[in-house]
């Protein structure tokens, strides 16, 4: 019989930190020791009248005080609704104040929120929820143009270890998102090197794995990350990409906002227009985005009118952001960016507020933590030598030691002595900042040479005609693979074609082997749910 994950405890198949490096990091103090709830208790009891959260659908704002209280009053609603310590429970929920609300209200009552996307359907939430074991599911009704009822009903079928389906707005079948006496709230300490909560990570291939972040750690990134970005009370972080991202959950967003008492504005759309107007009218000082809605809010700048003189920081990370495009957004905004090299699974660089500005232009930042340990190896494993490309291995504060309950991913994605194998590919800069080359997997074997797309791809995007690009490789009898170049043209204008991309490309300096043999046009690139652009997609498309 298969063991019912349900009842499996929180730490099965969860690798605790090294007890040798944890002492380390501990004394050194970078661990806190204390939930992960804690930061915003803080500032709840320091400022319970500074603004904490606004829901921009509503308009409406929590301050300190009042997020702590609606926070314990879930807690209380989720305990007596029999969720325990220890209990997984999968939140999908848009930005909103519920989220906000229900996250910390599970940390308090001990349950760890498996964060899912709300672009995520059945099948990844089917896999996450039993391969975390959940004991319930919260999400929201259809306001988003989706109905989150019909998946809970789904999944209520295919993994009926979920007991409960809690819903924010419109119950429909199920039933609302619970609130009981505040004073029956117990906040939960637990160990602080167990899990607090779950990332999932954020690869093309396959469906996701389940990454556990301890109190520590997490809490750690939130405030490493605050300190990097000089974040400070008087700060307004708009959380515009899916705030259960890693990326504007703790780089340093929500929680590191909550950690310095800074004030949060939730919005469900990033395009130009809206998030625009609420920089505007709540004076938004940071903000992250993906480099695709960079790129767009860079342009939008030549035509939206409203005032942005507020915004201090505009983070790119989650995939490569053209050193053309950080040229731009700096040109366009006033030297606000920072680019940010993150992974769910822990580590992640940032360039500095005092990094010269071509620097911050050409790399994706340093790591985050001086106990962060970096090798970058070619394929037999070795230590490549400096300013040379190899994949990025990482250990140190903040990185996971194995995927939950995944030995045999775990055996193929870690080194024996507890590296994790990003698959990405990096150079070290001579300033000790990284520049991502890649991913390891994302070449293309032509006529036995191999060549990385994202090179392409970067000689393309200075061409003025080409506004996005994807280069992947497509099978091909007798080269093994074809470099197909799929470009989103810049304008109804723009004249392209293969001899003038390949002659502007060698004229760049390409080699030969890597001008592309096929060209395509589209309207827009897949993305995944967070908005990169989805290469197992676009190769789906073209039939590859
Ligand atoms: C190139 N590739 C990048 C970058 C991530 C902060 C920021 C991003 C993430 C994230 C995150 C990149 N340039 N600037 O968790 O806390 C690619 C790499 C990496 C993978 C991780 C954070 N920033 N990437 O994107 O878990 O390939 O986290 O390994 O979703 O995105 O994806 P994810």
């Amino acid at each position: 019989m298969t063991p019912d994950p349900a009842a499996a405890s929180l730490t099965d198949g969860y690798l605790p930190p090294d007890p040798v490096r944890q002492a380390a990091y501990r004394e050194a103090g970078l661990m806190s020791g204390a939930p992960l709830w804690a930061p915003a208790a803080a500032s709840a009891e320091r400022t319970p009248d500074a603004p904490a959260v606004t829901d921009a659908a509503t308009g409406t704002t929590l301050t300190y005080g009042e997020l702590w209280r609606a926070s314990a009053r879930r807690a209380a609603g989720f305990a007596a609704l029999g969720i325990e310590p220890g209990d997984r429970v999968v939140v999908q929920l848009g930005n909103s104040a519920a989220f906000v609300v229900t996250v910390l209200a599970l940390l308090r009552a001990g349950a760890a929120p498996v964060l899912t996307l709300p672009a995520h359907r059945i099948n990844e939430i089917a896999h996450l929820a039993a391969g975390s074991g959940a004991v319930a599911y919260v999400t929201e009704d259809d306001r988003r143009g989706y109905d989150y009822r019909d998946l809970a009903a789904e999944l209520r079928r295919r993994v009926p270890g979920v007991a409960q389906v809690l819903i924010d707005g419109d119950p429909g079948a199920f039933a609302p998102l619970p609130d009981d006496d505040p004073a029956r709230c117990r906040d939960h300490r637990a160990d602080p090197d167990q899990p607090a909560l779950f990332q999932v990570s954020g690869g093309t291939t396959g469906l996701p794995k389940l990454i556990a972040r301890s109190h520590n750690d997490y809490a750690y990134t939130a405030r490493r990350s605050a300190e990097i970005a000089g974040l400070t009370a008087a700060d307004v972080y708009l959380a515009a990409l899916p705030v259960a991202h890693n990326f504007p959950m703790v780089s340093p967003g929500l929680l590191g906002a909550l950690d310095v008492g800074a004030h949060t504005v939730m919005t469900g759309s990033p395009s130009p227009d809206s998030a625009f107007a609420l920089i505007e009218r709540y004076r938004v000082t940071v903000t992250s985005l993906v480099p695709a809605l960079a790129q767009l809010w860079c342009a939008a700048t030549e035509w939206e009118p409203a005032d942005l003189s507020s915004l201090r920081l505009l983070q790119v990370g989650g995939a490569r952001l053209a050193e053309s495009d950080a040229i731009a957004l700096d040109a366009a905004l006033g030297d606000v960016v920072q680019q940010v090299f993150g992974m769910a699974e822990g580590f992640i660089c940032y360039t500095r507020l005092d990094d010269p500005r071509e620097l911050v232009h050409v790399s994706q930042g340093a790591p985050m933590s001086s106990f962060d340990e970096v090798r970058i190896v070619d394929d037999d494993g070795h230590d490549v030598a400096d300013g040379e490309d190899g994949e990025l291995l990482v250990r140190g504060p903040t990185a996971l030691r194995g995927y939950y309950r995944a030995p045999e991913h775990n055996a193929r994605s870690f080194t024996p002595d507890g590296f994790y194998r990003s698959g990405d590919r990096v150079r070290r800069l001579p300033s000790g900042h990284l520049a991502v080359t890649g991913r390891i997997k994302d070449t293309i074997i032509r006529a036995g040479e191999n060549v990385a797309a994202d090179d392409i791809e970067e000689h393309l995007l200075a061409h003025p005609s080409v506004w996005q690009t994807a280069v992947v490789g497509v099978p091909d009898d007798a080269l093994g693979e074809r470099i197909c170049a799929v470009v989103v043209p810049s304008g109804p204008s723009s004249r392209l074609d293969l001899p003038a991309v390949r002659a502007f490309l060698a004229d760049r300096g390409l080699a030969a082997f890597k001008l592309p043999d096929r060209l395509e046009f589209a309207t827009g690139l897949p993305v995944t749910a967070v908005g990169k652009v989805d290469k197992a997609a676009v190769r789906a498309r073209l039939g590859a």
